[in-house]
């Protein structure tokens, strides 16, 4: 039988341990001038600048702060949504530039059963626009919106394709339109900037929402999401909390392992999500100045959730698990200690009492019940709720 293109890349990729080469990661805390970071002050006035413009030149484009307004509309609302135990709103975003518009839809469930302002989870929805129906005529795992209520939670969330759409000839249609002078630089933002441009504008948005904890917002994203969801919390501080699930690739996976999916294959099969840039890396992923740990070292204090699922070997668990571990020292310049052990924890283990969790769900590449159930705990930890 002919394998698809995709088949016939998993065949070819690394599955093997024992042929993931030997390799050194980018030093977390030395500058590139060859100077030690030894306490948080340097970490923030130093590093941390130095290795976000990294992110941005070299892999996920810069992210532009400037536009000339934003206006919210409530286009729908109902007090007593999922049988009155939830407020459900409906918010247009409409953020203009040089007479430009682009729009978000937002869909916010809140609980009606906890003292407001309630904590939130964002979720940057890369699936089909009816995983999140306001409606609920479809109710689907990847957002458990019911269950997030039951526990407490705001449960919000957009569509990736309002803000650039997941087609390498049509990405542009979006965010891109406002900022045309990124799209022709090649640290340009591209979709995934995008997506992450998107749920900043959310953030700017519950600033003004008096039923939400802007204090306590949790950012989502699963697979391509989970790159979206890492990459906004590195870069946009108001955050407090990140989950990525099943990132992967150029998510919260070591690059240098070589293992799975690789940036040449992303970057073909995926042109549109990274810069320009980031082309130069493939199949020389050695030559990064980065590697994904330092990803998540830029959320550090904040906590970070990240998963994997066992049969998803293409998103590498074990170089997800170890791109944590490698964060820790940021974590530590804050005196803070993880929870997580040497080796990663046997599947369906959740680590939940630490600024770094996770966990490898027994299935396949997804995001399930059993992943938002443990993003709750997470949460509940974290926000010093009661559950
Ligand atoms: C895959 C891709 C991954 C991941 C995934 C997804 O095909 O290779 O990097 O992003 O799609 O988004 O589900």
């Amino acid at each position: 039988a002919t394998l698809s293109v995709k088949a016939q890349d998993h065949k070819e990729s690394n599955y093997d341990e024992a042929k993931v080469p030997a390799y050194t990661l980018p030093a977390m805390l030395k500058t590139q001038s060859g100077k030690l970071v030894t306490n948080k002050a340097q970490w923030e006035q130093s590093r941390r600048p130095e290795i976000l413009r990294l992110f941005e030149d070299n892999i996920y484009g810069q992210v532009p702060k400037d536009y000339d307004s934003i206006r919210y509309s409530l286009s729908n609302e109902d007090k007593n949504a999922m049988n009155g135990k939830a407020h459900l709103k409906e918010v247009l975003i409409e953020v203009f530039r040089q007479n430009k518009s682009v729009k978000i839809n937002l869909v916010l469930f809140i609980p009606n059963h906890v003292q407001k302002p309630a904590p939130a989870f964002l979720l940057i929805n890369n699936r089909a626009k009816d995983q999140t129906d306001p409606t609920r005529t479809v109710k689907s795992d990847f957002w458990p919106a019911e269950e997030g209520i039951a526990a407490g939670y705001t449960m919000a969330a957009f569509h990736n394709a309002d803000l650039a759409p997941d087609d390498p000839k049509l990405f542009m249609n979006g965010v891109l339109q406002l900022y045309p002078e990124q799209l022709a630089a090649d640290n340009g933002m591209r979709a995934i900037g995008a997506w992450a441009w998107g749920a900043s504008r959310v953030m700017d948005y519950f600033q003004n929402e008096a039923l939400v904890d802007k204090d306590k917002v949790a950012i989502v994203g699963q697979s391509r999401g989970g790159k979206a969801s890492l990459w906004t919390a590195a870069q946009d501080q108001r955050f407090a909390l990140c989950v990525s699930n099943c990132s992967g690739s150029t998510g919260a996976k070591l690059a240098r392992r070589e293992f799975g999916e690789r940036i040449r294959r992303i970057n073909t099969s995926f042109p549109h999500w990274f810069n320009t840039n980031y082309k130069k890396f493939n199949d020389k992923e050695s030559l990064l100045p980065v590697d994904q740990h330092m990803l998540i070292g830029l959320v550090a204090p904040r906590p970070v959730y990240a998963t994997n699922a066992t049969e998803d070997l293409w998103a590498d668990p074990k170089g997800t698990f170890l791109a944590l571990k490698h964060a820790e020292p940021v974590y530590s310049l804050y005196s803070l200690k993880t929870g997580l052990g040497a080796e990663a924890p046997v599947p369906n283990t959740a680590v939940i009492q630490s600024p770094l969790g996770y966990h490898n769900r027994i299935g396949v590449h997804n995001m399930t019940g059993f992943d938002w159930a443990n993003f709750f705990r997470f949460a509940v930890y974290h926000f010093k709720q009661k559950p």
